[in-house]
């Protein structure tokens, strides 16, 4: 299992009553990575992290870290806050998706694997607020614009329910993947962050499948919150099970990209909070491996869920 974590939560951070830890140079959020036991790769969002290609390398290089993706910031610039890809305005439209085609040639230039877009603004606050045909139109437009360029450098979506808009534009996996269907490009896939897809009341493992079934690629953000926002907690903090059951059909599929930690520390401590996390996935990643996929799926087609049940309380819960 290849772990690594997005660079912002390696400083200060924000919500809308507090600032949490202090500010931090990119370099020293990327040594403060290298401090935390069981990670070596790092999301970096671009352009807020990146300097050039060849500065950026360098200081991966010299600290012996990875490139887990790169993350094109299509929402923190004021032009964006009230959506980038799906806006009315043709020339925010073109802004955003420059801003992805440059994250890939970026990406191209470090030898990161592929490029991830969350577009948190764009959706909808009060009803009769947006045009929906125009929204959907545009955001189909833009996305295979964006997908086309630079195939080799495939392009995931982020979908997430609610925040910043309080209804997004992509409030599910499944609204990704209507979207993918409808893009048509073989080049791009989900990013499955699991607390985002619990608020959109889905279950990852089952996302994950559903997917990777449909012939689209998945990169996978781990963390946990209670089903109603997106606390960003530590991974299997609240949902354990749910956890397992992801990680079980992940190794079924054979995933192979890192799993990124999209969790942020707030009140805890950087290097400890992301500790207990790598910890807690790792550990579940090693139970998994202990877990016969064949039994297990051969109960399922049997439709045998009493043994299941029984399975699940002695080999993964060990009661
Ligand atoms: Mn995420």
């Amino acid at each position: 299992m290849k772990q690594s974590v997005i660079l912002a939560f390696m400083a200060n951070t924000q919500d809308r009553f507090c600032n949490y830890h202090s500010a931090k140079s990119t370099y020293e959020k990327l040594q403060l990575i290298q401090q935390i036991k069981g990670l070596d790769g790092v999301e970096l969002v671009y352009p807020h992290d990146t300097s050039t290609p060849e500065e950026t390398s360098a200081m991966m290089k010299e600290l012996g870290l990875n490139f887990a993706a790169i993350n094109a910031n299509i929402k923190k610039d004021p032009k964006f806050h009230a959506g980038s890809l799906s806006r009315p305005n043709k020339e925010i439209r073109d802004e955003a998706v420059n801003i992805i085609k440059r994250a890939k040639d970026f990406a191209k230039a470090v030898g990161a694997p592929h490029v991830t877009t969350c577009p948190l603004t764009d959706g909808y606050d009060m009803l009769f607020q947006i045009d929906y045909k125009a929204a959907w139109r545009y955001m189909i437009e833009t996305v295979a614009e964006a997908a086309d360029y630079l195939p080799e450098i495939p392009l995931f979506l982020e979908p997430k329910f609610s925040e910043t808009r309080v209804h997004c534009q992509l409030d599910s996996t499944s609204k990704a993947l209507l979207l993918l269907k409808e893009v048509g490009n073989k080049h791009t896939g989900v990013t499955l962050d699991v607390g985002h897809s619990m608020q959109s009341q889905e279950n990852p493992a089952q996302m994950l499948v559903t997917t990777l079934e449909s012939g689209f690629d998945v990169y996978i953000h781990t963390n946990d919150n209670d089903t109603k926002a997106d606390w960003d907690l530590v991974g299997g903090s609240r949902h354990f099970l749910n956890y397992v059951e992801l990680l079980f059909w992940a190794k079924e599929y054979g995933y192979d990209k890192y799993y990124t930690a999209d969790a942020s520390p707030r009140i805890f401590n950087v290097v400890d909070f992301f500790e207990r996390h790598t910890e807690v996935s790792l550990g579940i990643w090693n139970l998994v491996n202990t877990l016969d996929p064949k039994k297990y799926r051969k109960l399922m087609a049997e439709e045998n869920y009493n043994e299941l049940m029984r399975l699940v309380n002695k080999e993964i819960y060990r009661v």
